[in-house]
């Protein structure tokens, strides 16, 4: 547990589509979680396949993966403490069906197949996401302004 977990968001083709992403980040923002890479991408069918590879044997594995890869998506790196367990919480469960009201899938969605966000559901897989998607430069290093480091400028 330390203030420097990061956790691996992306908001899908969907939650892009339906104009969402500025809905999403602002809950994260005002949770107090620090943001520390983003890009819009649309990943290629490889890249979206070996992002899912735990869920190969799935039936809906391919389908999942050809909507992944079908537009773009907002990919982030999170910062902060129990980021990756706390990410999970403000996604609401996997079913949006199963979501309560004040999680992002309980608020923005209803079906299984359309869950508008993605998050690490733990540290490893956070690790490896945050390995796939970004390359060490594209993570910024910055201090806030809210602990006076820019004050003396
Ligand atoms: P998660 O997104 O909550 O981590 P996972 O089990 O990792 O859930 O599944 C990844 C994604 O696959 C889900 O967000 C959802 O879009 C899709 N998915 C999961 N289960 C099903 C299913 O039974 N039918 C169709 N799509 C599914
Ligand atoms: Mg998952």
């Amino acid at each position: 547990m330390s203030n420097t977990e990061r956790t691996f968001i992306a908001i899908k083709p969907d939650g892009v589509q339906r104009g969402l992403v500025g809905d999403i980040i602002k809950r994260f923002e005002q949770r107090g979680f620090r943001l520390v890479a983003m890009k819009m991408i649309q990943a290629s069918e490889d890249h979206v396949k070996q992002h899912y590879i735990d869920l190969k044997d799935m039936p809906f594995y391919g389908g999942l993966c050809a909507f992944m890869h079908s537009g773009p998506v907002v990919a982030m790196i999170w910062e902060g403490l129990n980021v990756v367990k706390n990410g999970r919480l403000m996604l609401g469960e996997t079913n949006p069906a199963d979501s309560k009201p004040g999680s992002i899938r309980g608020d923005f969605c209803i079906t299984l197949g359309r869950t508008i966000i993605h998050g690490s559901d733990s540290l490893d897989s956070a690790n490896k996401e945050i390995a796939l998607w970004f390359k060490p430069e594209e993570m910024v290093e910055y201090k806030s302004c809210q602990n006076g480091s820019c004050m003396s400028k």
